[in-house]
């Protein structure tokens, strides 16, 4: 999806080029060349990182990152780690993801999905009507509340081992904090949290066993919302969570082959088979 300006000699035409259209103008014989001068990307989001750079693990970022791919957006995706407040305090809150949108700056990934759709509404849409909208609310709910509870056993210690050192920390002591016990006694056994977790996918599960995505035949944020406790689980554990015959491990290929691969091309932890 890399920005670029097709200009055509003899011939005033001068725009971006977020469909790939260069390539195919060139083939139909236009005289035209690719001037290689990278458009900065208008919109900045803040993503949560590992001590490596590239490890974006965060689910609500994730929801985000896919929205921008369905809504053909380039963003400059900064790495943030949870220590560096400062770094965000510009935006009035204390998480990720924070999006910068021109003079516009969204914070939490629900209001930053309703942004995009408002403010990019020439794009195509998020949640295809209003209803659409409630729904993709509602899994957005199920999935930071029924999905998330069984992964937190799951990936707590994970998290703890890949964020950066500086992180450490503030990590273990936020999070026993919340969880009101040491991350050790949270993380309990994965051979009791693996069916919980299957358990909770039930909903999902029913649903894609009948139809490609959440969203019908094609992907929307319902399926982000999804999707982004998966690519949380997937950045940072090396658990199989998925057995190979449940619809939901389909969905979830099909999600990770979702433009052009993009999340099955991020860095993690998990190893496809
Ligand atoms: N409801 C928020 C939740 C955001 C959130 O909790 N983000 C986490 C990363 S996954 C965070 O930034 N935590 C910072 C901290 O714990 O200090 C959303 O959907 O954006």
């Amino acid at each position: 999806m890399g920005a670029g300006f097709l200009i055509s000699i003899g011939e005033p035409l001068f725009h971006s080029d977020p469909e790939g259209l260069i390539g195919k103008q060139a083939l139909r014989g236009r005289r035209a060349f690719q001037v290689d001068v990278a458009m900065p990307p208008s919109l900045t989001l803040y993503e949560l990182t590992g001590a490596d750079d590239d490890l974006r693990f965060s689910p609500h970022c994730w929801k985000i990152r896919m929205a921008l791919l369905h809504k053909g957006l380039e963003a400059d995706r900064r790495p943030w780690r949870f220590t560096e407040k400062d770094a965000i305090a510009f935006s009035g809150g204390a998480t990720v993801p924070v999006l910068v949108d021109g003079d516009k700056t969204v914070t939490d990934s629900w209001r930053i999905a309703l942004h995009l759709e408002e403010h990019h509404a020439d794009r195509p849409s998020l949640f295809g009507s209003e209803t659409g909208r409630s729904y993709a609310r509602f899994v957005n709910s199920y999935a930071d509340t029924v999905l998330v509870a069984p992964l937190r056993h799951l990936l707590t210690l994970d998290i703890l081992a890949r964020v950066h050192e500086k992180d450490r920390d503030y990590f273990r002591a936020s999070r026993e904090k919340r969880f009101g016990q040491p991350l050790e006694t949270h993380a309990g056994d994965p051979a009791v949290h693996i069916p919980a977790f299957r358990a909770a996918l039930t909903p999902v599960r029913t649903v894609v066993a009948e139809q490609p995505f959440l969203s019908g035949a094609a992907p929307a944020y319902a399926d982000y919302c999804a999707f982004g406790a998966l690519m949380w689980a997937r950045c940072v554990s090396p658990l199989r969570l998925l057995e190979k015959d449940d619809p939901v491990y389909g969905w979830r290929e099909r999600m990770l082959d979702a433009f052009g691969g993009h999340a099955r091309a991020a860095a993690c932890t998990e190893q496809d088979a």
